[in-house]
């Protein structure tokens, strides 16, 4: 297994579909899409359809029971008007999403993962589900791995590279090879705090983003929690991620 990491969807090659492309895709959206995404499914949502385009979502949704469907996104950080929830890991709790799917779009993740919604083998990662993606790559064995940060509209994110680190540093110690020079510096990014990966995630631009939005502690513990779910969020078609637990 070669793995690469790209830190925005816009670095993707266009080699998805040829021999030169991917045979996985990990998105990773740490603050705070991935990390939603990862609770919600633990949590017993149906599954998330992750939209890049609002419109798409709206016209989406409405075709689904109104009694089972949940709206959920952020742009900016903030909530969506007319939409159920927020873009928060801690609000996606058993009583709130049990059963029901999530329609969700938000600044940066869902366009990630719209990006490589073609490749055969899409998960999506963030740091309480770091060891399960982790045991389903080595399970699997996709001969190249391509993992594809979230960024801010365009531009590199610190938190989405330390993540990637770590399901690198996951990977690496099974035998995985290191296919680029972003993925090493994920790695030598994961070694400097890996000890404290909160202190990362508060420090990024993106985390005193959300702390000058309002107090986001709650959000910051959750997405820092390394591997505490068991849950592997996986594209069983296109645009719709469901649970595989390992
Ligand atoms: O950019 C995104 O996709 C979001 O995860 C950003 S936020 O943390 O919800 O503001």
């Amino acid at each position: 297994m070669q793995v690469s990491y790209f830190h925005v969807a816009a670095d993707v090659p266009d080699a998805i579909g040829t021999p030169d492309g991917p045979d996985a895709a990990v998105v990773i959206d740490v603050l705070r899409a991935t990390t939603t995404i990862a609770w919600a499914l633990h949590n017993g949502a149906e599954a998330v359809q992750a939209f890049a385009d609002l419109d798409e979502l709206r016209l989406q949704s409405q075709q689904w029971p109104e009694n089972t469907r949940l709206l959920l996104g952020e742009r900016g950080g903030r909530m969506l008007e007319g939409f159920d929830l927020g873009n928060s890991p801690v609000a996606v709790i058993p009583d709130v999403v049990k059963g029901k799917r999530l329609f969700m779009s938000t600044t940066n993740g869902t366009r990630a993962l719209q990006r490589v919604r073609e490749v055969s083998m899409v998960m999506t990662v963030a740091l309480p589900n770091r060891q399960a993606v982790a045991k389903q790559l080595l399970r699997d064995q996709p001969e190249r791995v391509w993992m594809v940060g979230s960024g801010w509209e365009g531009t590199y994110s610190l938190e989405d590279s330390l993540a990637a680190g770590a399901l690198a540093d996951a990977l690496v110690t099974s035998g995985a090879g290191i296919a680029n020079d972003e993925m090493q510096a994920a790695l030598a990014l994961w070694a400097q705090w890996k000890h404290d990966p909160e202190a990362c995630l508060r420090t990024a631009s993106h985390g005193q983003r959300l702390t000058r939005l309002g107090n986001h502690d709650a959000d910051f513990s959750c997405c820092a929690g390394l591997d505490q779910l068991s849950v592997v969020p996986t594209q069983t078609e296109p645009g719709v991620l469901r649970s595989i637990s390992v």
